[in-house]
Formats: C-alpha cells, structure tokens, sequence
C-alpha cells in the first residue's frame, strides 16, 4: 500500500479567550490539517499548530513544506517503510511540526490499513490519560477561579502555571495563591518558556520553595549553558527541556550538558516515531518525561493521548491534554471528553484524528 496523495490544509478556529506566555499568545487556531491518502483510499490526518516563536514555522510555511517539498518525495513510498519516510523527512531541516504531522498521518493509515488502534501499535500500555491544563498569564485571583472550575467541572487536579515574567513576584504570587486555594493535593509545575535569567529562575525557586512544585520547566535560554548548567545543578525540584529538546538530538545534548533532567515529550512537534525514539532514550538514560502541549486542538489532542497511553514511561505523569478547551470549536468528528480528570484513547483503528468534514469546509481558509 503506497502513499498516493499528501495535502495540507490551512484552518483557522479562534479561541474564546486568548492564551498568553513568556515567548507569545494565541488568539486563534490558525493550524493546517494534514491529511495523506494511500493508492487504496485510505485517508491519514494530523493537525500542525504553526508556532514561529518556537520553531520558525508559519501555517503558509507549513503549506509549502508539506506540498512542495515532503509530497514530491514521499508519493510512491510503501506506508509500511517508516524508516524511509523518517529518511526523506530528515533530508529537510527544521519544520518540526509540519515533519511531525506527516509521521502521524503516516501511522493513522498504518493503524487503519491493520485495522488496529495505533495506540496498541505503539505499545499499549494504557487505555486513558490523567490530564494537566495549562494556566496562560492571568492576575492570580483569576488564575485561582480558573483550576478551582476545571477541578469542578472535569475533576482535573494538576496545573500548569505560565510564568516568566517580571517583575518576579507577579509568578511568585500568582503560585502562592494557586496553592493556597488548591491545597495540598493539587500538583502544580511553572513553565517560564525561557522568561527569565538563571539568576532570576534560581531567585523564583528560592522564593517558591515552600509550595511544594513539581518542577520548571524552561526557565531561561538553554543556550547559555553555564548559567543553565548551574541552575539544573542546584534546584531542589526538576528542570524540564521543553522548547530546548525538540528533537532526539537536542534532547539528548540537553541531558548531556546537564541543561534538564525532565524532558517534555510533544507528538505535534515529534511525530510518534521521534517521540517514541526520545521516550527511550529517557527512559534509558533515568531520566522522567512527560506529555507537554503544543496549545494542541482536539485533532492535535488525541494524538497526544493516543501516544501518551502507549508507553509505561508517559503513562506515570499527568499529560497536557484539556487547552482545546480554550476554542471556539473544533473539527474533530468524535469530540474528547475529560471525566474525573482523565481522557481515553480511543478504541477504533488508527489515531482517531477523524475530522467533521463539514466543520473543515466551514473553517478551511485556502477557498
Ligand atoms: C508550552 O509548554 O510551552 C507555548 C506555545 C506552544 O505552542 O505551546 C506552549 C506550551
Ligand atoms: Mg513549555
């Protein structure tokens, strides 16, 4: 069965509140819906969430790449040869997401073909998720109100609090209040996509050090090696690479230099052979992960949840599942459903990335 056809198509969803972070915001979903075709009919989809402040990547970047330059390639190739496609993937350099799509569609035709779910594929650890939402820049109060109706209404209970900003107290502040209105039991990390210095990350630690976080994730810019370096050596909780390890190289150096000691695994920029490649390499090396977010929708979700369910070593932490929550829609057929703080892989053949083909011409923005 042989690639026939590889098409990207540009949607835009916008979002009901805006989420903003230390390197941007989003307003709306403005992704490309990938969607590959074998010589039998068969159809694979992925979605591409085009993030220039972290990868470079445009959704018109992310058109041309897939078109122009992955489709003339990869037309021909048998759906079984993974390692091929990896090859004439890696021929081009960055485009991270868009080479992450490909590989899952890749795998969604794959399942289908077997008649298999591609979470058993992968390895089948798991049949649902523990979910963790992200919390984007908000005064504390309201951040607060926020986890308190998540917990209410999906019975979510681990966060993520967007930090990296300054002044320091606004971060330190706003997870203070996040605990003390949370509890004890709620598991909160901060992710500070690269906001602030060394010094002033290993400051926030020092000044949160009561609060009982789980770990930073990106604190600073990873490549200021010493500072990092020194930072990751002295935190008393773990230092993430997020953004720093968006490929098996990276990650590795990462580690290596002693720039992280977590590592955030994201499908939309991975793929599930890459992230499969990087959730060994951890797991080897000692080293925890976890499902991080790329502000996915529920396309992009459920292959985060698809992937994450597979592994043993992904399966332990909670994954960040539930910022589709944020749009005004989405073109996902089967919507997901988070119930006691949790999401299940679902059961049919493939990645489950089926799309509402009506909501895709409503929302397609090349026409
Ligand atoms: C994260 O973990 O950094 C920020 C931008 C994006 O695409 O994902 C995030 C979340
Ligand atoms: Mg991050």
């Amino acid at each position: 069965m042989k690639i026939a056809a590889l098409e990207a198509i540009p949607y835009s969803i916008p979002y009901r509140h805006p989420l903003h972070f230390a390197s941007g915001s989003v307003h709306e979903a403005d992704h490309v819906l990938v969607r590959l075709r074998t010589d039998d009919g068969v159809v694979g989809l992925a979605d591409t969430p085009p993030r220039p402040y972290t990868y470079g990547e445009t959704q018109k970047s992310i058109v041309a790449v897939v078109q122009d330059v992955f489709a003339p390639q990869l037309i021909g190739v048998d759906i079984f040869d993974r390692e091929k496609v990896q090859e004439i993937l890696y021929r081009t350099v960055h485009n991270q997401t868009a080479k992450g799509a490909v590989d899952i569609a890749l795998w969604d035709v794959i399942g289908k073909a077997l008649g298999q779910p591609v979470t058993k594929l992968l390895g089948g650890y798991s049949d649902s998720l523990r979910v963790s939402h992200m919390l984007g820049f908000k005064p504390a109060r309201e951040l607060l109100a926020l986890a308190l109706e998540f917990r209410e209404t999906y019975g979510i209970n681990t966060f993520k609090l967007k930090t990296g900003r300054r002044p320091l107290h606004l971060d330190i502040e706003a997870a203070r209040v996040l605990r003390e209105g949370l509890g004890e039991d709620a598991e909160l990390y901060m992710d500070a996509n690269r906001g602030w210095s060394a010094n002033e990350a290993a400051e926030v630690l020092r000044l949160t050090a009561d609060l009982g976080l789980q770990f930073l994730e990106e604190p600073d810019d990873a490549r200021e090696v010493l500072g990092r370096r020194r930072l990751v050596a002295n935190s008393p909780i773990p230092i993430a690479a997020d953004e720093s390890a968006p490929n098996l190289g990276e990650a590795a150096k990462e580690i290596l230099n002693g720039g992280a000691n977590l590592l955030a695994v994201k499908t939309a920029r991975s793929g599930f052979t890459e992230a499969a490649k990087i959730v060994g390499m951890a797991e080897g090396m000692g080293i925890d992960v976890y499902i991080g977010n790329q502000i996915d929708t529920q396309v992009g979700t459920v292959a985060s949840v698809v992937f994450g369910a597979a592994f043993a070593h992904t399966a332990k932490r909670a994954a960040e599942l539930s910022n589709y929550l944020d749009m005004t829609d989405d073109l996902l057929a089967e919507p997901l459903q988070i119930i006691d703080g949790r999401i299940r892989v679902p059961e049919g053949p493939g990645v489950g990335t089926g799309v509402n083909e009506e909501k895709l011409e409503r929302y397609r923005s090349d026409r």
